[in-house]
């Protein structure tokens, strides 16, 4: 079909010699900064800063991208493959000039070209800000699938919301307490997005349904509030390919400046506030990872941008030509947890409204193009939205989850008849005041599959939240697909001396083993390979002093890069039990006080990391940070004990700050309450750079531990099998916390007893463990303990723990989210990789 298309217009001969190609030697490349200091920056020579030069940096390189942007999608419209969509409220990308230049294999070249103009590229890179819109794992897992996509040359967009403000700064007051700043992302301009002002529509909110009542299930849905979502287009570069895949991302404004019937009855005010309200919907990023709060302008957004997206995806389609009836076969949309569920309903709509469909035609569709990924069992993160909300503001979509729901349970009452526990315990809409509706079985119901994101997780999934949709609809359609991470990124990137010893080691080109990480495997004869080691070992060590350097530039404190890297970074949450560190912490202190000066001379030196935020309004959560701070000013300033361990809690983690501590590490922490981490993906990058594991047996650290081996990760802690046992013994047998760990105890007690600050302050979080307990502290605290003297313990040799992290990084080729990818382009989309012509 290609190559005897007619040119579109005008003289093809002039077209091409208009068309640059983009030259990449080194002169060409200062020739293009320059010419964008001058011309788009509009400055010069003499008065270029660091963030100029990143501008100028940036939007040479994206003259690049945007030529294999224009190619890859040329080609995609060609061929009319089957595509994917990744529908995500967050992504979480982090930095894009570094990433670009080495996907694009162009970052020797722009370091030559800018040290020529008298730049350094590492300050260059550095002044570029994070684009943060998610919250921590769910967001970055979209981000790594993005890069995987374009990487395995697979024809998949991704959809989300351009916030004007992502995820909040963290600052820490003087007492230690988190204080929130916005994130004005947009403030400097973004030169990785094309706003596509051509690309909008129309989105509405409350009004009128009404039944058409004619014999068909059709409605008509009228007035309200409309909405205009405008297309921003952000470029994802494959690594050493030409395949430029898309994130398209929706900013939300008022349809007309102002909303004229208001202001022509003379309401000035109400005018300037529906504008005001338009644009809000977009205007920041829910800072509440895995809680569901039921607030308006959240079910807006999920909306907003599950409406535009259907419209953008459709419209492409429409243009193939096809019948709608095949839109399974060029369509499937992957559903990033429940949050994009309302693309269900709303396609549903669509094909009845629109398109007048008969509703078992429609649900066949709607059935055979979505997928849903859960990527949680904590019943605060379950979403369910009051049906009076939904009924004010999507007031079409409540009468069709109320139509789906009755066709269902209909099904389910004729498979089981009678059983009217479980039809109550399936329906869609939960009884209570108010009703709500659960989007998790709305999510599994409207899709073709449904999977979790570790094998344990998955398990889970389908016996305990989706256990009665297992029984009704076969075990077939519930599958797994453990999660995985970029190793461009979180190798080759953030630590490339690494990448380039693996690469030397191997004799791989990284654009080979980059992209099938199962390559590493090569590495392990030379974990016996003396010369090996020590070029390991040296990398850690300098990777270490990175870190240190970091922590003196922004904090001002030295660290003792010796000692060993103790480190855990995520959100703050009772889960995910940052409180039994810091309280392990607390224990090793006070052992190291009670020794003599000799024996603590044998003690291994640690510095313990940590990093995360807290959602705004989890009280507990800031309270553990408030914890750590004050931990950290009484021990690193204690004589006795500094030299042996020191604490430090690093503002404002983002991505960016985990490029730079996950590299440094020689141990991080994973310790969730088992069952209770869907997957972890930190854990994954620790790993990925030699870092070794101490964790509970949960989510993706029972892979980690089948693929590098059980000996070379530090398990502790009760089973899954086991937690529900022991709630129900805390809420029915308690034991006093002082039989049941006396070491803990003690350690609450000095905590209580005023040791970091007014004890008082504490009480809330320390209650939670000496009475409920529910994330099983206590339970798991000796093993802690002792899980962490066997790391002290196998620290002292040096050369067996360089060994293990080695055969570590060699076995970690599992977890490259190519593999994850390709697991769902193949086991589930049924979308083939296509290749664009160099
Ligand atoms: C994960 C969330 C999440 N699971 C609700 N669930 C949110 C839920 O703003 N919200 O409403 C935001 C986020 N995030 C994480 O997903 C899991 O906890 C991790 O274990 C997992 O690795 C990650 C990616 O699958």
């Amino acid at each position: 079909e290609t190559g005897k298309e007619k040119w579109p217009r005008g003289d093809e001969k002039i077209w091409k010699a208009g068309m640059r190609g983009v030259d990449t030697d080194v002169a060409s490349i200062t020739k293009s900064f320059v010419n964008h200091v001058q011309t788009s920056l509009a400055r010069q020579a003499h008065n270029l800063d660091d963030l100029g030069a990143y501008q100028a940096a940036a939007l040479s390189v994206r003259d690049n991208l945007i030529l294999n942007w224009d190619d890859t999608q040329l080609t995609y419209t060609r061929k009319a493959p089957k595509r994917a969509y990744y529908l995500s409220l967050e992504f979480l990308m982090g930095r894009t000039l570094d990433n670009a230049l080495l996907n694009l294999g162009l970052k020797d070249q722009y370091k030559d070209g800018v040290k020529e103009l008298g730049f350094s590229i590492e300050d260059l890179l550095d002044k570029e800000r994070d684009a943060a819109l998610g919250n921590g794992g769910l967001g970055r897992l979209a981000a790594c699938y993005l890069d995987s996509s374009a990487s395995q040359e697979l024809p998949v967009w991704g959809y989300g919301l351009r916030y004007k403000y992502g995820i909040f700064q963290q600052l820490i007051s003087p007492e230690g307490n988190q204080l929130e700043a916005p994130d004005p992302w947009l403030d400097n301009q973004n030169p990785w997005e094309l706003p596509r002002l051509d690309v909008a529509y129309e989105v509405r909110f409350y009004g009128q349904a009404e039944r058409l009542n004619d014999g068909t299930p059709r409605a008509s849905w009228t007035g309200g509030q409309e909405v205009l979502a405008v297309a921003y287009d952000v470029m994802i570069p494959g690594c050493y390919t030409k395949t430029t895949n898309n994130l398209r991302l929706w900013e939300s404004k008022p349809k007309r400046g102002f909303d004229l019937n208001s202001f022509n009855a003379g309401n000035y005010e109400g005018a300037i506030e529906s504008s005001n309200s338009a644009a809000a919907i977009t205007s920041v990023l829910y800072p509440n990872d895995h809680t569901s709060f039921g607030k308006e302008l959240r079910l807006k957004q999920q909306y907003f941008w599950t409406a535009a997206s259907l419209a953008d995806i459709l419209r492409r389609f429409k243009n193939l030509g096809k019948s709608i009836t095949e839109i399974p076969d060029y369509i499937a949309i992957q559903l990033n947890d429940t949050h994009p569920t309302l693309a269900i309903p709303e396609l549903m709509r669509i094909l009845i409204d629109d398109e007048d469909l008969d509703w078992n035609k429609a649900w066949e569709i709607v059935n055979n193009t979505f997928f849903y990924t859960n990527h949680t069992v904590l019943p605060e993160a379950l979403e369910k939205w009051p049906v009076p909300l939904m009924e004010h503001v999507l007031p079409r979509h409540m009468q069709i989850i109320y139509d789906i729901n009755l066709f269902f349970l209909q099904a389910v009452e004729k498979k089981f008849p009678g059983d009217r526990d479980r039809l109550s315990r399936m329906s869609l809409i939960e009884e209570g005041f108010p009703k709500q509706v659960r989007m998790a079985y709305l999510a599994c119901i409207g899709s073709k599959k449904v999977n979790g994101v570790a094998e344990l997780h998955s398990d889970l999934v389908r016996t305990t939240i989706l256990k009665d949709f297992v029984e009704f609809e076969g075990i077939s359609k519930f599958g797994n697909v453990t999660n995985g991470i970029t190793p461009r990124r979180w190798l080759d990137q953030c630590n490339p001396e690494l990448s380039d010893l693996i690469s030397k080691t191997l004799k791989v080109e990284k654009s080979v083993w980059l992209k099938s990480l199962d390559k590493l495997e090569g590495l392990l004869p030379f974990a016996e390979d003396a010369r090996f080691r020590r070029e390991w070992a040296a990398i850690k060590q300098r990777n270490k002093e990175r870190l240190a350097h970091y922590v003196q530039t922004t904090l001002g404190f030295t660290i003792n890069t010796h000692a060993m890297f103790d480190v855990q970074i995520k959100r703050l949450h009772e889960y995910k039990r940052q409180t039994l560190n810091i309280l392990g912490v607390i224990h090793r202190y006070l052992t190291l006080k009670a020794m003599t000066p000799e024996a603590r001379q044998k003690v291994n030196h640690r510095v313990v990391f940590f990093a995360g935020k807290a959602a705004p309004a989890y009280y507990i959560a800031k309270l553990t940070i408030r914890l750590i701070v004050n931990v950290a000013r009484i021990i690193n300033a204690d004589p006795d004990t500094k030299e042996y361990l020191t604490v430090y809690f690093i503002p404002d983690y983002s991505v960016s700050v985990a490029e730079v501590l996950i590299p440094a590490s020689d141990i991080s922490q994973h310790i969730s309450t088992a069952g209770t981490e869907a997957s972890g993906t930190s854990n994954m990058k620790f790993c990925l750079n030699g870092g070794l594991l101490v964790g509970t047996v949960d989510g993706a650290n029972i892979e980690i531990a089948e693929s590098v081996g059980e000996s070379n990760v530090f398990f502790f802690g009760h089973l899954t099998p086991d937690v529900e046992d022991i709630r129900y013994q805390h809420m029915y047998h308690p034991i006093p916390i002082e039989e049941k760990c006396p070491a803990l105890a003690n350690v609450l007690n000095k905590i209580s007893g005023g040791m970091f600050g007014d004890g008082g302050v504490y009480e809330p979080l320390l209650k939670t463990i000496r009475q409920v307990d529910y994330y099983l502290i206590a339970d798991d605290f000796d093993s802690y303990i002792a899980a962490l003297a066997m790391v002290d313990e196998a620290y002292l040799d040096k050369t067996e723990w360089i060994k293990k992290s080695i055969k570590t990084v060699a076995k970690m080729g599992k977890f490259s989210s190519d593999r994850a990818i390709l697991e769902y382009a193949e086991s589930y989309w049924n979308v083939e990789a296509i290749s664009v012509a160099k």
